[in-house]
């Protein structure tokens, strides 16, 4: 299977699994689970064919794991704009985490903190270099060290997805410490 076709199926279950499974008439349960069968005839149906080896190849060697597979069934790990429950865990998170932003969010940011706009929760990275990449998709990165430890002790939750990525409600301004790369 080539890269691109590879990214195409990725985008496409992104689509499906974490913003609009209901365009292709797939219903997700609570946890955001849905039977592979039911998604590839879904997605046959709705004019875009791949078979269980491509769809299996692309949760394997997908470059963030964004998806898993248990059983006959399979689910985003995170990223959702639809309502579901990933029933993560609550977790201790490292002493610093980092949020790769741009300039022009940046005065938003300050004011309001890390909000987690379309999306359930806010993301986090462990380190510097995921969060320069997920700045970058929006222009120059710029990247925010987050004081996680103090976060946690004054009753912050967190929770980390099966693919490392940190999740949390929200960020107020007093743990964001503002730090651009290059
Ligand atoms: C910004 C991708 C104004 C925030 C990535 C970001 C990640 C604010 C944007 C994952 C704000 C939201 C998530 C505020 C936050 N005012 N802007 N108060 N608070 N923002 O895409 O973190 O490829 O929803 O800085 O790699 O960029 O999809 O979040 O720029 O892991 O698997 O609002 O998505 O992963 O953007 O990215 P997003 P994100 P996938």
């Amino acid at each position: 299977m080539d890269e691109r076709r590879a990214v195409k199926v990725s985008k496409y279950l992104a689509k499906h699994l974490r913003h609009r499974p209901e365009r292709i008439g797939l219903t997700l349960d609570e946890g955001g689970w849905v039977e592979i069968d039911a998604l590839i005839t879904a997605a046959s149906a709705h004019g875009f064919r791949f078979t269980r080896e491509e769809l299996d190849h692309v949760v394997a060697t997908n470059d963030k794991r964004r998806y898993a597979i248990e059983g006959s069934r399979i689910r985003a790990s995170q990223g959702h704009t639809i309502d579901v429950d990933l029933g993560l865990p609550a977790a201790t998170p490292p002493p610093y985490l980092y949020h790769g932003t741009v300039a022009g969010r940046l005065e938003a940011i300050r004011s309001e903190g890390l909000q987690p706009m379309n999306r359930h929760d806010v993301h986090l990275s462990p380190d510097r270099e995921t969060a320069t990449r997920v700045g970058a998709r929006r222009g120059r990165p710029v990247v925010l060290t987050v004081d996680a430890a103090a976060m946690h002790r004054d009753g912050h939750v967190f929770h980390v997805s099966a693919n490392g990525v940190w999740l949390t409600q929200s960020v107020p301004p007093r743990y964001l410490r503002f730090f651009e790369t290059r």
